[in-house]
Formats: C-alpha cells, sequence, structure tokens
C-alpha cells in the first residue's frame, strides 16, 4: 500500500506540475477567512421569489469574486464535520461513520498547519458544544491553534435551529472580536442558522415566500435569506475593519439542506422534473472565492468540496503534495466525485446505485463500456483517500 500511495501522488503530482498556473501566490500573505455556511444549496443563487432576491448579498459578492457554480456536495457519514474536513485536508469522507470521530488521532497534511509555517494564527469559531462531531479532538489533528465554541460567546440573539442556537448575525460580530487581526491569521468560520428544521421561520414575516408559506421549503428559503443578510452585515464589518481588501474570502455551503423526501415545493419552484439526472444537478453548493484585485468570474468546471483546499493553496502559495482535490482554477477536465462511488464531470453522471452511465444534458443512458477506464482512475481517489485514514498513512509516509 505505501507503494501504491508513493507512485499515486508522483503521477498527480507531475499531471499538476504540467497544468497552468494561473493565480499562482496571488494571495500570498493575505489573510484566509473561510466561512462554511449551513445547508446553503446552488439554486438559492440569483433566484427569486416573488420578485425578490433570496440571497442579495451573496448574488452581490458573486459578481465580484470567483464563483464556482458546478460544486458538488461529497459529504457522506459526518455532514457537516465532513464538508470541514474536506476543506481543510483534501482528502475524502470516511467510508463508514465519520473521519472526525474514526480518525481524530491522525496525521494530516492541512490548511492551518501549512499556514502556521507562514507565521499565521489559526481559529476555528462555531458557536455550538464543543463535543459535537468531536471537534474538540479534531481540531487538534488539523492542527488549529484555537477553538471558540459555545463555552466562549454570550448567548445574546436565538435565531434557527428550532430557535435555540445563536443567531449568525451574533456569532459573526462576536467573533471578530476574539480574533487578533493584528497578526496574519486564518478563520475558520462554521454557522449554524440555515440549519434544518427551519421551523424558527415559520411564522416570521422576514421574507415574503407566498404560497410556500409555512413549507418546510418555504421556511428553508427564510431561513437562506436570513444567512444571507447576516453574511452581509459581515462583509461590511470586514470592510469596515480595512480586513476585506487584505483577505482572501472563501464561502461555500457545507451540504444540502432539502432532502428528496421534502422536494416537492422545491422541484415545482424550478420547474424540474422528479427524475434521477435532474435530482443529482440539485445537490451543489455554491463556492465563491474573493480575492482583491482579482475581477469576478463564473467558473462551471465541474468540482466537488475535496477540491477547495487546491485552490487556496495556489493561489496563497503553500505545499499541497498529499491533496487528493484539483485546483479548478488550472484544470483542463473537470470531474467530482461522491462517497458512495459515483462520478459526475462535465458531460456524464456515473450512478453507483444502479450502475449506468447517463449524458448530463439529455438524460440519456450511455454505453458505460466507453467511460469505465475514466470512472475507476476517479474511483481510485477514494480507495487511496481510505487507505491514508485507516492506515494513518500520512504519518508513516513521512
Ligand atoms: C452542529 C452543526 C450541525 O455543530 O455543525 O451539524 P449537522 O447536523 O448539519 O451535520
Amino acid at each position: 500500500e505505501k507503494n501504491e500511495l508513493t507512485s499515486f501522488f508522483e503521477e498527480k503530482n507531475k499531471e499538476k506540475a504540467a497544468l497552468s498556473n494561473r493565480f499562482k501566490g496571488i494571495a500570498k500573505g493575505k489573510n484566509l477567512i473561510i466561512v462554511q455556511m449551513e445547508a446553503l444549496q446552488h439554486f438559492v443563487i440569483n433566484s427569486k421569489m416573488n420578485g425578490r432576491e433570496i440571497t442579495p448579498n451573496l448574488n452581490k459578492l458573486v459578481k465580484e469574486s470567483l464563483y464556482f457554480d458546478n460544486i458538488y456536495v461529497q459529504v457522506a457519514g459526518g455532514n457537516t464535520s465532513d464538508a470541514e474536513f474536506m476543506t481543510n485536508t483534501s482528502l475524502y469522507p470516511a467510508k463508514e461513520g465519520a473521519a472526525y470521530f474514526r480518525f481524530a488521532t491522525n496525521e494530516y497534511n492541512t490548511i492551518p498547519k501549512e499556514l502556521k509555517k507562514e507565521g499565521y494564527n489559526s481559529y476555528a469559531l462555531h458557536a455550538y458544544g464543543p463535543a459535537f462531531w468531536n471537534r474538540t479532538e479534531m481540531y487538534k489533528a488539523i492542527g488549529f491553534d484555537t477553538f471558540i465554541s459555545s463555552n466562549d460567546y454570550v448567548m445574546d440573539e436565538y435565531i434557527g435551529w428550532g430557535g435555540w442556537a445563536l443567531s449568525d448575525d451574533s456569532f459573526f460580530r462576536q467573533s471578530l472580536e476574539k480574533i487578533d487581526v493584528t497578526k496574519p491569521f486564518y478563520s475558520f468560520f462554521i454557522t449554524l442558522s440555515g440549519h434544518h428544521p427551519y421551523s424558527y421561520f415559520e411564522d416570521k414575516q422576514t421574507f415574503d415566500v407566498g404560497k410556500y408559506d409555512r413549507t418546510y421549503f418555504g421556511n428553508y428559503i427564510k431561513a437562506q435569506n436570513y444567512a444571507d443578510a447576516a453574511l452581509g452585515r459581515f462583509i461590511e464589518r470586514l470592510k469596515e475593519m480595512g480586513l476585506y481588501e487584505n483577505s482572501l474570502i472563501v464561502i461555500y455551503g457545507d451540504h444540502t439542506g432539502l432532502p428528496k423526501t421534502q422536494a416537492k415545493e422545491l422541484l415545482e419552484f424550478l420547474g424540474v422534473d422528479d427524475n434521477k439526472v435532474d435530482w443529482i444537478k440539485l445537490q451543489k453548493i455554491p463556492l465563491l472565492i474573493h480575492c482583491p484585485g482579482v475581477k469576478g468570474e463564473t467558473i462551471s468546471t465541474t468540482g466537488g468540496q475535496v477540491d477547495i483546499f487546491p485552490m487556496i493553496a495556489n493561489m496563497m502559495g503553500f505545499e499541497n503534495y498529499y491533496a487528493l482535490g484539483k485546483d479548478l482554477l488550472n484544470t483542463e477536465k473537470g470531474y467530482a466525485v461522491l462517497r458512495n462511488g459515483s462520478v459526475l464531470t462535465d458531460d456524464y453522471y456515473y450512478c453507483s446505485e444502479d450502475d449506468t452511465v447517463y449524458d448530463l444534458r439529455s438524460g440519456e443512458v450511455l454505453d458505460k463500456k466507453d467511460y469505465e477506464d475514466e470512472i475507476q482512475k476517479y474511483q481510485k481517489e477514494l480507495q487511496i483517500s481510505d487507505i491514508i485514514l485507516e492506515k494513518d498513512a500520512l504519518r508513516k509516509l513521512k
């Protein structure tokens, strides 16, 4: 297995070296601010309901950012924690259970550790109990210097998640007081107001959802509209503090918020059929990277959450030899591998559940033989990730 890993990474890094290096080092020395937004799905971006934008602040940011509109959700049994894990390590979630519980004493190559070498302080900020998802332990393995949890916040405003979680507004406001902004920093914000069941918003008239009032879908839209407003106020505060122009800002959703069992109104709202191909295309999250001096652009190369680390590494100029993801700014052919073995590219969807390849545009069934080699090549990343997790292999490779 050691030989297998060594040759896999040699090959992968040879392929990487042959690609272009657009935006290389462009954010070197800047602060890194990552906001992982709870249950933020891709379809809300630039979408209107009853004439009003659902996420006006994100939409404004999209125009000024590198905006990736083809990013598939890759989380598995660890849900929110899997998204955190992929972002900070560029490894896949565990085959079973959650990596945060099962592999919290492993050695990892991570964003905080790479930035530590450059003298950065790193903070993980999340206004919930520190034991949830075993974060206290896992954040040590990821290498965060400081974990600011619900123990450190004043619970002065309850919004979202049934009405008993700290509001995103208060979370962002208090968080900014806890970071030493006089030194280079990486801060990883994990929001909460978009958490299901969204029932907190049921009787609130914060956003007109019309005929979807008092439905799961309507409450989801209100929750995301609130989360967007809180994010907008956070961005304004960053500007006032002079941090907006001095930071690389990355924003994305952690996973979907509308399961198949609650999708009737969503499909109706979007005018989408209830079929396998259209459903998988809804399993996407938005990803925005804002870098001072870089013009807004939409990038439609297919990717996943595992690709976030290599892009940040390229822009901030740090090492990512053992990353399983790819830099979508310098990739010729996009793809995303899901934890169940399904594969999506710019053109097709290999569904592992029925072992069938579908044309992503027409929905037609394609001849699997023509895609088999490529699918297996992409799926290899899951096998490599499993060896790394189950054998604590990065410790041994070093
Ligand atoms: C709790 C939060 C939610 O701390 O991260 O996790 P989830 O239930 O969405 O996986």
